[in-house]
């Protein structure tokens, strides 16, 4: 914490002062313990002016989270969050069920943000025990080296994890259908959060299905759509390469692939993301078999997975690294990506753009439009362009999804 960038922030006191609900024995005394701890350690002054205008100070450094001496914390990596409790792995790795102090609460609210996996937090240990478990209270969450974020059906942002270096899209080549356009959406997520993408496709012990283009309103999607709309699925994966996304072939029934897969994940954090039923948590258990992660058969009559994973983990692997197994997917909205940005996520675009007869041409219906010309001459695929242009209608569109 840089010193002399705090400052004091005034933060609703009222919540806390509400009667609750659902309290027992030990809640209590983790709440009496949170008051004052407050009054002790983060430097906290309350005016009395009545039970409803009540305010705390706290000092909070440059992001706006409480300032504390980090010495009196342990410090951890949280690896699951049920509801308000969050599951906190400590440098000893030992796992700690912690609530999140309720005036850190408040200021995440504030940042339309919360603990999400994958966050390195501070959290004290003195609070009471339940169940012969330590429960402790998270005080601070360090900034964050990377997200990967969906949007959620309520148009918020849904941060999946935070702080994996890689994201491993995973697909399956049958059972359910490859979809490319799902992959295009995850590239797009994992350089917009500062993730390193890794395209898998699994289960190619099977006899690879049609490829499912996903596209409703766009001719790939039509069954007599022209064959050069419809490549088969070694090209689609020849096409990711070509454009220097590392893709593997695996299968975690026969274990093709999996050898290259383990040195990818070697010393990384690497979150698995990608459609339910694709083989995310037979993956995990195939490289770590120890790990004994749920895993269910898909459904025949819809081919689609069951979302077996219901919550994200994070998981260590015996080789060196993490992963997190994350639940099943099935649209996955992009966060905070503007129209105006969204040229940049497609790396072959790139060397046309300054050609554009507009600077602000957004390479769909523009007149000398270079990136257009481009895929007419057919030096960028047609498939991907058209991908492109279905993530900028829907940007585009309000209320978008
Ligand atoms: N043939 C074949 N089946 C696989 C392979 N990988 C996984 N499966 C099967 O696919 C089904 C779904 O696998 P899961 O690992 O539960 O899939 P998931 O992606 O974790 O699904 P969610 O947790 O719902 O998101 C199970 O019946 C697996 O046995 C594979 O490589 N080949
Ligand atoms: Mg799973
Ligand atoms: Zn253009």
């Amino acid at each position: 914490m840089a010193p002399g960038r705090k400052r004091k922030v005034r933060v609703d006191f009222r919540h806390n002062r509400q009667p609750r609900r659902r309290s027992d024995e030990w809640t209590r005394r983790l709440r009496a313990d949170e008051d004052r701890l407050i009054d002790e350690r983060l430097s906290e002054s309350v005016r009395a002016k009545g039970e409803l205008s009540r305010k705390r100070t706290v000092i909070v450094d440059e992001d706006d989270t409480p300032a504390v001496a980090e010495a009196l914390w342990r410090r951890g990596v949280v690896t699951a969050v049920h509801g308000l409790v969050c599951r906190v792995d400590d440098e000893h790795g030992r796992s700690w069920d912690c609530r999140v102090r309720r005036v850190l609460r408040t200021l995440l609210i504030r940042q339309r943000s919360s603990v999400a996996v994958g966050d390195r937090v501070w959290f004290s240990d003195h609070a009471a025990r339940h169940d012969g478990q330590p429960i402790g209270v998270i005080e601070r969450v360090a900034p964050r080296s990377s997200t990967l974020s969906r949007r959620d059906r309520r148009q918020r942002e849904h941060v999946i994890v935070a702080n994996a270096d890689q994201l491993l899209i995973v697909a399956s080549v049958a059972q359910p259908a490859l979809k490319p356009h799902l992959i295009d959406r995850y590239l797009v997520a994992a350089a917009k959060g500062g993730l390193r993408p890794v395209i898998c496709c699994n289960k190619c012990d099977l006899q690879p299905e049609a490829v499912d283009f996903e596209l409703a309103a766009e001719p790939a999607a039509r069954p007599d759509a022209p064959p050069r709309l419809r490549p088969a699925l070694g090209e689609i994966i020849d096409e990711f390469r070509r454009l220097g996304y590392t893709c593997l072939r695996t299968s975690a029934t026969t274990g093709l692939g999996l050898d290259e897969l383990r040195r990818e994940l070697t010393g990384h954090m690497t979150v698995l993301s990608g459609q339910s039923g694709v083989g995310k948590s037979s993956l995990i258990n195939a490289l770590q078999p120890g790990l004994n992660l749920e895993v269910m058969e898909v459904s025949h009559d819809t081919e689609k997975g069951r979302h077996t994973t219901a919550h994200a983990r994070l998981l260590r692997l015996d080789f060196g690294g993490y992963v997190v197994d994350t639940p099943g997917i099935r649209q996955f909205g992009l966060w905070n990506v503007e129209p105006g940005e969204l040229e940049a996520y497609f790396p072959e675009f790139a060397p046309y753009i300054p050609q554009c007869r507009f600077n602000d041409c957004h390479h769909c219906q523009e007149e000398g439009c270079a990136v257009a010309a481009a895929v007419e001459a057919g030096r960028i695929s047609e498939r991907r362009y058209l991908s492109y242009l279905k993530l900028l209608e829907e940007m585009s569109r309000p209320g978008r999804v």
